[in-house]
């Protein structure tokens, strides 16, 4: 991990009720799925989210009305975060993994999908962020190749307890026009890099190289309110927009 504080917007996802019986205790409160982005302008086209099937969470309670689900080390993070009145030590209300989250539906700020669901990502680092991911695979790399490895391999869907309808309805959205990359830029840099699965971590790299700048510095916003504007410019106003809103939370670590 870099020296440089990273700051990142978290999306609180919305659980949907009725809550499954491992969070039958949390039924009647607001319980979100807290995932920690770079690219709040991307929000438009989450598809779903990801979590660690192995990874611990809990659901924290970080105010009167709130409760969020993420990793134990998000919630000690969350007491050191401007916004919250998190204590140093966060009452855990209901121990999780990955596994009983696959599969909650949810409801996220700005998505043009008015449900989408919590699947496996192999890749999600627990020691990162929230340990919860939203995923946007049309400019993400490791969202794109993550959602096609659910989409193309039945038995991987079966593997984890993953249910076609979560998955199979959910097309990549196009929402940032790159020039030279088009509207699906993870899509084409995995084609063009020929990578086969979300395991591909060198390959992968690459593509992350080839798309991140490119689309912060050079990439169009297609959707949306600032639709025809620039990412760069578009980025902080959105960041604002979802805090001020009360659908995210700034996060630094
Ligand atoms: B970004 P950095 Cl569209 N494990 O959000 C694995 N990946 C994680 C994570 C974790 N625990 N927590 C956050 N991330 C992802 C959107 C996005 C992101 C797009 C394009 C680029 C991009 C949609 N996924 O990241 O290592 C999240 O994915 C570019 C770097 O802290 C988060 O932002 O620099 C990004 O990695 C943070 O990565």
């Amino acid at each position: 991990e870099g020296v440089q504080p990273q700051e990142y917007t978290v999306i609180k996802m919305e659980l949907m009720a009725p809550f499954p019986s491992k969070l039958g205790v949390l039924e009647g409160r607001k319980v979100f799925l807290a995932a920690a982005t770079l690219r709040p302008e991307t929000m438009y086209g989450q598809t779903n989210a990801w979590v660690l099937p192995d990874g611990k969470y809990g659901a924290y309670e970080v105010n009167e009305t709130d409760v969020f689900i993420l990793t134990q080390r998000a919630a000690r993070n969350l007491a050191y975060q401007k916004y919250s009145r998190v204590p140093e030590k966060p009452t855990c209300l209901v121990e999780l993994t990955g596994y009983d989250l696959i599969g909650l539906p949810l409801k996220s700020p700005l998505a043009v999908n008015q449900i989408i669901y919590a699947l496996p990502m192999l890749t999600v680092l627990t020691d990162k962020g929230t340990g919860i991911v939203t995923s946007v695979p049309t400019d993400s790399p490791d969202d794109y190749m993550a959602l096609h490895d659910l989409k193309s391999k039945p038995a991987f869907r079966a593997k984890f307890g993953v249910k076609d309808e979560w998955v199979l309805p959910f097309e990549i959205i196009p929402i940032i026009d790159i020039p030279g990359y088009g509207n699906k830029a993870a899509e084409k840099v995995c084609a063009d890099l020929k990578i086969k699965s979300q395991n591909e971590k060198e390959k992968l790299a690459e593509a992350k190289r080839l798309t991140y700048l490119k689309g912060f510095n050079e990439g169009t916003l297609i959707v949306g309110e600032f639709k025809g504007r620039k990412v760069q410019e578009v980025k902080p106003l959105i960041r604002s927009k979802l805090i001020e809103a009360g659908e995210a939370i700034s996060y630094s670590e």
